[in-house]
């Protein structure tokens, strides 16, 4: 796989092409990062950004981490000081689901978001950016159904974020690219510069196929969950036999959850996938590439029940080491 394949591999866009070729011409030493805000527990979305920073480190780029704590306070997600207890248990479940240890740079934005220089920078953003657009570029990332002048903020933030840590690629999930787009367009009147960003695609609702899968609302999976919870959950997922539903009679489009995770989680971190099958019904399955999978499932030769229980064994090795970090931080304190 060449280098600009490897990176952009399973992305849904990158902005723009030609920047992301420029960088994958040259990879070597250039920055790459992902904020988050910090919860305790790292779930299924966290997971995706991550599986996309290790295909940048095996193709050279340093991976920075932000731990977004300011930016989680903004969000109302709780006390400044319980948001940075979390931070500590969200670095380590990062690193055992497969995070090099050594290409990995964890910053909290808390170290460098209250100086000076980058306090007025962030006054200058502010004189830059209208209320209704700073808003607009919150619609998939704010918590709760008011807007507050501290949502305003986190956009602008986000984009400075990416000045001072001397970013060459940006990487997010597609809700972050109106945050992205805000940044491209703001950034070149306080900098020369202009991150080229990245964007992962969001995964369907595990139980539906509707809209998106969310840590808040629905079913979704995470590092807590015990292999019995993963099958369940697996096991009751919405999986018609064809990676293209209809959509509702309402309109609303569908997909298929169990086979975007096959495509977006197990593929990239499994050479191979085998689906376990007993002699009568065929025999196990072993497949090279998740096109293949996609195709049985589509002609009827993976029958969905077998397709789920392959993935949630498979989500489970995936969950297993940060799910052991959880609990020995349980049993400490
Ligand atoms: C992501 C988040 C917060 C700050 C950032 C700064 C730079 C780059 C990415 C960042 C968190 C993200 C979320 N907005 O929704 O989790």
């Amino acid at each position: 796989m060449d280098v600009y394949e490897r990176i952009t591999r399973n992305a849904t866009e990158v902005v723009t092409e030609e920047e992301g070729r420029a960088l994958a011409a040259d990879p070597d030493g250039k920055r790459a990062y992902v904020g988050y805000e910090p919860s305790g527990v790292l779930h299924i979305g966290h997971m995706l950004t991550a599986t996309k920073l290790m295909d940048l480190q095996d193709a050279g780029f340093e991976v920075t981490v932000l731990l977004a704590d300011v930016h989680a306070y903004l969000n109302d997600k709780g006390t400044f000081e319980g948001i940075r207890e979390t931070a500590e248990r969200m670095k380590e479940q990062f690193l055992a689901y497969g995070l090099d240890e050594d290409k990995t740079e964890f910053v909290y934005g808390s170290a460098f978001q209250f100086d000076r220089e980058y306090v007025l920078d962030l006054h200058a953003l502010e004189l830059e950016t209208s209320i209704a657009r700073a808003e607009r570029a919150m619609a998939e990332i704010k918590s709760g159904d008011t807007v507050s002048v501290s949502q305003a903020v986190y956009p602008l933030m986000q984009a400075l974020d990416i000045v001072y840590l001397d970013v060459d690629l940006a990487v997010g999930g597609m809700e972050q690219r109106k945050v992205h787009m805000l940044a491209r367009d703001t950034l070149p009147k306080i900098d020369e510069s202009a991150p080229t960003c990245l964007h992962t695609p969001l995964i369907a609702d595990l139980q539906t196929g509707i809209g998106k899968m969310s840590a808040s609302e629905g079913v979704s999976i995470s590092m807590e969950d015990s292999a019995a919870d993963i099958e369940e959950k697996v096991t009751a997922a919405y999986c018609p036999p064809t990676r293209d539903p209809d959509p509702t009679d309402d309109g609303e489009e569908r997909e298929n959850p169990v086979l975007q995770i096959f495509e977006y989680h197990v593929f990239p971190r499994f050479e191979t996938v085998v689906v376990d099958r007993p002699d009568e019904y065929g025999g196990d399955l072993t497949y090279d590439d998740y096109e293949s999978l996609a195709a049985d499932l589509e002609s009827g030769e993976l029958h969905p029940a077998d397709a789920k229980g392959a993935l949630a064994a498979y989500l489970d090795d995936l969950i297993a080491p940060g799910r052991s970090k959880l609990r020995a931080a349980e049993t400490e304190s």
